[in-house]
């Protein structure tokens, strides 16, 4: 499984994408597999919160369109801060429609998302032109994609044969697919980086449906590279403080794996 392949390693190999190259240098150089998920609805907010984690993470997440005041300036301001902590920027758009509709939402409309966004995520329920979409917008711009593989919710229906499908289409498109979001790693591709939320340091659930693992289990257990950790740092008393006992759980569980 290349399990003891390290980040370090894996940004060196030869087929790997310039971006998941520049992912697995960052999480080495700072020593973190942590995705913070800003899930604020204020832009203050999320760029206090990009400001003050950002030493902490390699990539800080965003539901953009819950922002109740997105301007073109946050973008930019948020654009800045991945520079100076050195984190690249996820939307977690979860695109899932005809290749010619995503592709204008990539572009256009007020988020203009491919414009700062690093890396997006789609669902492949359209089937490949959604991918095809994106890429026609994305792969000039040096973007990334990730499919949506797996789910973190109770009944998700992202199983079984639908599971090795997407597998298939991020074979068949690695030039902008970077890698999955995914409950454990789903392949034995090195080149691919594997993500997974739904972490929290107990494991347990929300009211609506979230299922919760932990950083062990996940980067150890699993075999994923990166957690994406929303309410488990968000709703914590000391954010920055529950931001290191990630960052440093999911580095942790990185090196034992290694050591095996
Ligand atoms: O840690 P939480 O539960 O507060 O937040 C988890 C974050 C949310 C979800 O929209 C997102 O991760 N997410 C995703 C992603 C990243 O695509 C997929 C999934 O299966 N489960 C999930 O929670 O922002």
């Amino acid at each position: 499984q290349n399990l003891q392949l390290s980040y370090a390693d894996r940004a060196k190999l030869p087929n790997i994408h310039p971006l998941a190259s520049k992912l697995l240098k960052i999480m080495d150089d700072k020593r973190s597999n942590l995705c913070v998920s800003a899930d604020v609805t204020s832009s203050k907010e999320l760029l206090q919160l990009a400001d003050s984690l950002g030493p902490k993470i390699c990539m800080l997440k965003t539901h953009v369109d819950i922002l109740k005041d997105y301007t073109v300036a946050f973008s930019q301001k948020l654009q800045a801060l991945a520079e100076k902590h050195n984190f690249l920027i996820f939307e977690d758009r979860k695109f899932a429609d005809i290749g010619n509709t995503v592709k204008h939402q990539y572009e256009g409309g007020l988020y203009q998302i491919s414009s700062w966004s690093h890396i997006v995520n789609a669902h492949v329920v359209p089937g490949p032109g959604v991918v095809a979409g994106l890429s026609a917008v994305g792969k000039t711009l040096g973007r990334g994609c990730l499919l949506i593989a797996q789910m973190s919710s109770q009944g998700s229906l992202a199983t079984g044969e639908y599971t090795n499908t997407v597998l298939k289409m991020a074979e068949d498109h690695s030039d902008f697919v970077i890698g999955f979001i995914c409950v454990s790693k789903i392949t034995k591709k090195p080149e691919f980086i594997y993500m997974t939320p739904g972490v929290q340091m107990q494991a347990g659930g929300d009211m609506l449906g979230q299922q919760y693992t932990t950083p062990e289990e996940v980067i150890h257990n699993h075999g994923s590279d990166v957690i994406i950790v929303g309410r488990g740092v968000l709703e914590a008393p000391d954010r920055l403080k529950a931001a290191e006992s990630y960052r440093k759980s999911g580095w942790d569980a990185y090196t034992k794996r290694l050591s095996q």
